[in-house]
């Protein structure tokens, strides 16, 4: 059948997904994420739920989406699963309600595990496309992800092709799919900027079921203004990083950078930016934010490799009018390629990402508040932290207007473990834990990274606990939380009680 007789409406597309189906949507972050229909769907299972029939689906992306995809099929209890992660608040609610199953998972593994069949069967791939061809050839928007991966496992195929995105676009994306073991053999890439495979994602066409048109733009919220704190923390990376070149620990010509997402990681990149010290440098990183393409622009990022470009609304627009430059210097890969393991540590590339808790040795929380409710999920910081060529962690020290410390005796969830982290970073200091004992890291994060509000509190409870090797009283070590879950504050925990001498 000719493309042209598979153009249907949204809802049309929606009524072919039946209860129980699983879909693989594409979207990393809310770039390129698929948005018509998702939300008729949520539409057309809100109505069933009220005739009192079954819709529910389980739900794979990239990563996060916009409030089309998880914020609308929450909101219609349409998700009974969601894998890898998400960061919208309607299904973060269902998650720790337990209205929807939820399990966290490394991005970089999420397209091999899909393929070796350990999330189950595939109905659906709904990808959102700038361009597709009769033979097959489907041209993604602003992400990559892993919808190479779900259009190839998936039994049929359902396309929003969104005219908001140009055809011009054909040419940014990198699309390559490694092998699986035993065949799997090493990925050809050894720079950020060489490409290894097509600018499309091919398909057999006979599984392309519907065509949906939209002219939507892509739901990317904008960064707070940077403020005191987080400027403070991007100049205390680059401070590090300058002195590390200065040192010869770094190459003089610098390595790749990645840096996780969000308002502290937007402000880390600026600081790097205005650093005299810091040469001109290459990113391969997951998502390229707002902060990345002005650091093109001033000549400071020579290239940057990422599996989405998640830039404001108005941004794109901009970087659309004159897409011949910005094709120079940024390259779309999968999930897959960008977050490799073989890949980030081949080419040395420095790691800088985000936590919400820090322990006094270096354990590091990204993905649970007061060790029980999931925040976002690991995405792909376990990727690039355990195999980084330095693996830095940032994060205001106070949290909640100062009632919470982020620097705590012991993580009340743990992601990325002391043999991971390198080093720490908050706006009080840079602590260096490279080639330290846990006592010293203890000392050295709360001396250089805890707010001073807490210091008194952290050492009321370090200089107590001194036996063994990683000094813990267990019955004291989450005395700071559970003080802030009776009080509303961290501060005031009285140690003798909680079993310190
Ligand atoms: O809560 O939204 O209710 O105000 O956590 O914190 O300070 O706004 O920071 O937006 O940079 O997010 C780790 C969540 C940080 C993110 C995390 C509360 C705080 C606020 C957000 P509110 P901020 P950011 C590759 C990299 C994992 C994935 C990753 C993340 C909210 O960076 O999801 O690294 N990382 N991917 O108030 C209680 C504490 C807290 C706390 C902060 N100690 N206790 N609440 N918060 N510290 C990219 C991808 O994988 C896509």
């Amino acid at each position: 059948m000719a493309l042209r007789d598979k153009f249907m409406t949204a809802e049309e597309a929606a009524a072919l997904i039946n209860d129980n189906d699983t879909i693989g949507f594409s979207g990393f972050t809310p770039a390129g994420a698929a948005k018509a229909i998702p939300t008729a769907l949520a539409r057309r299972a809100k109505a069933e739920h009220e005739a009192g029939r079954p819709l529910q689906i389980g739900v794979v992306t990239g990563a996060s989406t916009g409030q089309s995809l998880d914020g609308e099929l929450a909101l219609a209890e349409a998700i009974s699963w969601r894998t890898p992660y998400q960061s919208n608040k309607h299904l973060r609610a269902a998650i720790n309600a337990g209205r929807t199953r939820f399990f966290d998972m490394h991005l970089s593994t999420l397209p091999q595990q899909v393929r070796y069949g350990f999330l189950g069967k595939f109905n659906w791939a709904v990808v959102e496309a700038c361009d597709v061809t009769e033979d097959g050839e489907i041209v993604p928007t602003t992400s990559v992800g892993a919808a190479p991966t779900f259009c190839g496992v998936a039994d049929k195929i359902l396309i929003e092709l969104n005219q908001n995105h140009p055809a011009a676009l054909r040419g940014l994306h990198d699309i390559y799919e490694p092998l699986d073991p035993p065949h799997r053999k090493p990925i050809p890439l050894s720079d950020c900027s060489s490409r290894i495979g097509t600018p499309y994602i091919k398909v057999d066409p006979a599984k392309i079921a519907g065509i949906v048109e939209t002219n939507l733009p892509d739901e990317v919220a904008p960064f707070d203004p940077s403020d005191e704190t987080t400027q403070k923390i991007g100049q205390n990376v680059a401070e590090f990083l300058a002195a590390e070149i200065r040192l010869g620990r770094i190459p003089k010509e610098f390595l790749p950078l990645q840096s996780g997402v969000g308002n502290i990681a937007n402000a880390v990149l600026a600081a790097l930016g205005e650093n005299a010290d810091i040469p001109p440098f290459e990113m391969f990183s997951e998502v390229i934010q707002d902060s990345v393409i002005s650091l093109i622009e001033k000549g400071k990022c020579k290239f940057v490799t990422g599996t989405s470009l998640t830039v404001s609304p108005g941004l794109l627009k901009k970087l659309y009018t004159d897409l011949d430059f910005y094709k120079k210097h940024i390259c779309l890969r999968p999930q897959e390629i960008t977050n490799n393991p073989e890949i980030v540590r081949r080419l040395g590339i420095i790691t800088i990402n985000t936590a919400i808790e820090v322990d006094l040795f270096g354990n590091v929380n990204s993905t649970h508040v007061m060790g029980s409710s999931m925040m976002n999920g690991i995405g792909g910081s376990g990727d690039f932290t355990r195999n980084g060529y330095i693996s830095i962690f940032t994060c205001p020290s106070l949290a909640k207007g100062g009632k919470i410390s982020s620097i705590v005796p012991l993580v009340s969830h743990m992601d990325h473990s002391e043999h991971s982290v390198q080093v720490v970073v908050t706006e009080n200091g840079v602590a260096d834990l490279r080639c330290k004992t846990p006592h010293e890291r203890a000392r050295l994060i709360v001396a250089k990274c805890a707010h001073p509000d807490f210091r008194r509190e952290l050492h009321g409870y370090f200089d107590s606990v001194t036996k063994g090797q990683t000094p813990t009283t267990l019955s004291a070590a989450f005395a700071m939380h559970q003080r802030f879950l009776d009080t509303g504050d961290m501060r005031g925990v009285d140690w003798k009680a909680a079993g310190l001498p």
